[in-house]
């Protein structure tokens, strides 16, 4: 009987384990979503996103999480491959017809997530290159039936809808191939669509990767007829009379994702994050200082929003330095998987972030880069600067979150450590413990030697806090 009962016992205590499924992975990206831009970073934000609201209330917001660059292109790569963009020389941003920037021998989130059993799709904009196979560059829509060699097929996505970029929002690309032409107006309405109906036809137990990266807020705004008008948020940066409405469609967006995830009972054991892949286009919010494709923080650091019930604590906050990179690493120790070595070099796992279980800081240092190839380092409250002349910059952020006082001259000996943490991690061809990676042929990568002890290089014309 005590036997029995043991057994029951222990079966019961068994089971959170055997129903401890692996979780489900959606991440929403944000095209140019500016850090002021959402009310649950910013109050007094003019502009409407209750969904990404709701998903804070019940989720964890992170106030110091940081795209990988400044725009689209290399930040993406840094989201799906866990390394840095800077590391293949990529700082601009691709058209149409720009190559693969990924190549299939790479490990991304999709191909690990796959590879342990999960069904895989990408619902949205690329910006990551694409091998066409019978079709020549053109302006405008990509021809109908155009065929596509190596894309997101090819590097872990079972299911792929969507568009090279905002540029050629028109052209719509299902699997390894041009299947429509549609009107700006009617993309996103069609993404949302094919992303909720994807969610639909999930099985349970069946884990399952969503990657749905849109194109609100960014260009062209092109709000659904539903929406143009109608919510009242305003554009206080450019009174744009439309750019709250397509800031609200593309948090609406996010709300059917949620709904659909309620509707199939799927919540509960799914991991939901919603970022930016960049700061706002030509909009600063004080007290960051700058807007997309700048080194400063207005340029990257993102809204980070992570609900997993259960798992993280409903309304909480985070002070961690994260990077869209970690999503990798972060997969990697969901599922308890170490990865090798020559794959997310610079992923770090934020789960202990989520969890709640540590406040010490989780990544060594966070890499940032502009548009036009400039590049800082970030360790707690100090960013480093590399950029130009008259030398590096250096700011306190723990007391200078408007990067406003150039503290190089002041603190020789943090711009030197900072400097050969920066040349480290280069030669390293990793920031995160493991094998040594070699770099990519024909790729520089580099930043000056510091020069302790010239006070005069970047100093500061404001005085010293
Ligand atoms: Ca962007």
């Amino acid at each position: 009987m005590i036997r029995t009962a043991l057994i029951l016992i222990l079966c019961a205590t068994a089971m959170p384990a055997a129903a401890a499924e692996k979780p489900n992975v959606v991440v929403v990206l944000f095209d140019d979503l500016g850090y002021g831009e959402p009310a649950c970073y910013r109050p007094d934000s003019t502009l409407e996103m209750p969904h990404l609201d709701r998903l804070a209330a019940a989720g964890m917001r992170f106030t110091d999480a940081h795209s990988a660059a400044a725009v689209c292109t290399p930040t993406r790569y840094g989201l799906l491959t866990g390394r840095y963009p800077s590391r293949v020389g990529q700082y601009g941003v691709f058209t149409s017809f720009d190559p693969p920037l990924i190549p299939e021998s790479r490990l991304t989130v999709a191909s690990f997530l796959k590879r342990h059993g999960y069904e895989t799709a990408c619902i949205g904009k690329w910006h990551l290159g694409l091998a066409w196979q019978d079709v020549r560059a053109t302006k405008g829509p990509v021809p109908i039936g155009s065929r596509i060699a190596s894309g997101p097929n090819q590097l872990g996505f079972d299911y792929f809808q969507g568009f090279t970029h905002a540029r050629n929002i028109e052209t719509i690309i299902e699997q390894e191939r041009v299947v429509a032409h549609v009107r700006a107006v009617e993309n996103q309405p069609r993404m949302i669509a094919k992303a909720v109906e994807w969610l639909e036809q999930r099985e349970a137990g069946k884990p399952f990767f969503l990657y749905f990266p849109m194109c609100p807020p960014h260009t062209p705004i092109a709000p659904a007829p539903e929406f143009a008008g109608k919510t009242g948020a305003v554009d206080e940066v450019k009174q744009d009379p439309r750019y709250g409405d397509w800031v609200y469609q593309g948090d609406h967006m996010l709300g059917q994702i949620l709904d659909a995830l309620d509707r199939k009972g799927l919540a509960e054991n799914t991991l939901v994050i919603a970022s930016a892949d960049n700061g706002a286009a030509g909009r600063a919010y004080p007290p960051l200082r700058g807007s997309k494709a700048q080194i400063h923080e207005g340029g990257h650091r993102v809204p980070f929003v992570a609900r997993w019930p259960g798992v993280i604590e409903p309304g909480s906050v985070s002070d961690q330095t994260i990077c869209l990179n970690d999503l990798l690493a972060t997969s990697a120790e969901i599922l308890d998987v170490t990865l090798p070595d020559d794959a997310g070099e610079d992923s770090v796992s934020i789960l202990p972030a989520l969890r709640g279980t540590t406040s010490e800081p989780l990544r060594e240092a966070t890499i940032h880069q502009s548009a036009d190839r400039e590049l800082a380092i970030r360790q707690g409250r100090w960013k480093l600067v590399f950029s130009g002349k008259p030398g590096p910059r250096l700011y306190d952020l723990s007391t200078d979150l408007g990067e406003t006082r150039n503290l190089a001259g002041e603190q020789p000996e943090v711009v030197a450590q900072l400097t050969a943490l920066t040349r480290r991690f280069i030669a390293d061809g990793r920031s995160t413990p493991g094998a040594k990676q070699p770099g990519e042929p024909g790729v520089t990568w580099s930043v000056p030697e510091a020069a302790p002890g010239s006070r005069d290089r970047g100093g500061s014309t404001l005085p010293a806090p």
